[in-house]
């Protein structure tokens, strides 16, 4: 499971359970039953992250690390136990490599301004892929500008898989970092991640893995992987908006110096000089989202409680039936067709507008994302403006992949 998300044998998942843990999806959208397809966007929350968000905001909040009153230290115990909670997630060695976050975009940002900008010079190269979520190009093209190292992007297939050979021919004694999604957010193609990561360090390159698709639809090992640095958001893991994680491994982290100034990152502050506190508060500048990491803790016990594998097995006969159900529509187009592929389906309706398309479904009820999920050059390498993309989380249903089919049915019939 730690190199790819083909499911294993596992329990049937008891979804009409999983679904009254989610309160939103009893929702009526105009006139419809709420049909929740944008899980890839951002996942519900069940129950017991609203409730455990909602007791420590009101039994135990108060600021961290700063006060020896009782609440402080509730507060601090709260999001102490948040982080090793994360930790034994994604079994890193430590807590000192669970850095707290606003999401991935800031996880990869700050790896790009603490490990790549002091490091990397003209003539160094930080590679990439085609199929990477505008998070994980822009930070690096920033590290471009700052210190004149060079952008590398390995190419895909018409498939929307990673060209491995390819790829493998970029690699280099210049190549300082690579970055590549676990799971594309576009396409849903999971990508070779253990095999890139062994064959970046065959060069000495540093890995990281985006791993916001990945985490909500497999068992992540940070340590089986052997990945650098790794990153997620908590909000993509039915888990709270503005917490994510940065995971690096203790030797890496230690080296950096910090992103950002101010309280809590801080041993001690003189005019003349500051000293840095420890990790992982090195890289926490300020007070952090500590309801947030609290809920994302809970999300964690959640997920896990369904067990992994039974949420995987559940989303590839979703992701399946919904491919199969689509192919067989007169128009319809499916972009992203990889061997391996986790519960993101894009597709395009001929002669229509994605956005047209989603504003049909949404009137049938039906949420999916339509636009360049934030990876145009996917768009540009498929010659489109843009996709349609449902994605499939814990709660969907084989009765929301016929109500998809129902509406495409209806929206070929408006604008056809
Ligand atoms: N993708 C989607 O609809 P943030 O916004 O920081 O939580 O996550 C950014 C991000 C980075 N990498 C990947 C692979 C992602 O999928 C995302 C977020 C959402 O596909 C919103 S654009």
């Amino acid at each position: 499971m730690a190199a790819n998300l083909s499911p294993v044998a596992s329990p049937a998942l008891d979804v009409e359970r999983v679904r009254r843990d989610f309160p939103i999806l009893d929702t009526v959208v105009n006139g419809h039953p709420l049909v929740y397809l944008d899980s890839a966007a951002s996942a519900q929350r069940p129950r017991a992250v609203l409730r455990a968000v909602e007791e420590y905001e009101t039994h135990s909040h108060a600021n961290v690390h700063r006060g020896v009153h009782a609440l402080s230290q509730a507060a601090t115990a709260a999001y102490e136990g948040a982080r090793e909670r994360v930790r034994r997630f994604i079994n890193a060695r430590s807590t000192r490599e669970i850095i707290f976050v606003r999401g991935t975009t800031e996880g990869i940002n700050l790896v790009a301004q603490a490990w790549a900008r002091p490091r990397l010079r003209p003539g160094d190269e930080i590679l990439i892929s085609t199929l990477e979520h505008h998070a994980n190009i822009v930070p690096w093209q920033l590290v471009c500008e700052q210190t004149g190292c060079t952008l590398k992007v390995a190419p895909i297939n018409a498939r929307g898989e990673l060209e491995l050979e390819e790829f493998l021919e970029l690699l280099g004694p210049r190549t300082r970092l690579v970055g590549v999604a676990h799971v594309s957010n576009a396409l849903g193609t999971v990508l070779p991640v253990k095999r890139v990561i062994e064959a970046a360090h065959e060069v000495g390159a540093v890995v990281l893995i985006d791993g916001a698709q990945a985490v909500p639809h497999s068992i992540v090992d940070v340590r089986a992987l052997g990945a650098d640095f790794y990153v997620f958001s908590g909000h993509k893991l039915y888990g709270p908006t503005g917490i994510g994680v940065l995971y690096g491994r203790e030797e890496l982290l230690a080296a950096m110096p910090p992103w950002q100034g101010g309280g809590d990152m801080i041993l001690t502050v003189s005019f003349e000089k500051t000293t840095y506190n420890e990790l992982p508060w090195k890289f926490e500048a300020g007070t952090p989202n500590i309801s947030g990491a609290v809920g994302l803790a809970a999300a964690m016990d959640y997920l896990e409680s369904l067990g992994l594998p039974a949420v995987a097995a559940h989303e590839q006969r979703l992701l399946q039936l919904a491919t199969a159900e689509l192919a067989r529509l007169p128009g319809i187009e499916i972009i992203g067709t990889a061997a391996q592929k986790a519960s993101v389906l894009s597709f395009t309706m001929k002669g229509v507008h994605p956005h047209d398309l989603g504003t049909v479904l949404d009137a049938e009820g039906i949420a999916v994302r339509t636009g360049h999920h934030c990876a145009m050059p996917v768009m540009t390498f498929f010659g489109l403006p843009a996709t349609a993309r449902a994605s499939f989380a814990c709660y969907n249903t084989e009765h929301d992949v016929s109500e998809l089919v129902r509406a495409l049915g209806k929206a070929r019939e408006v604008f056809v």
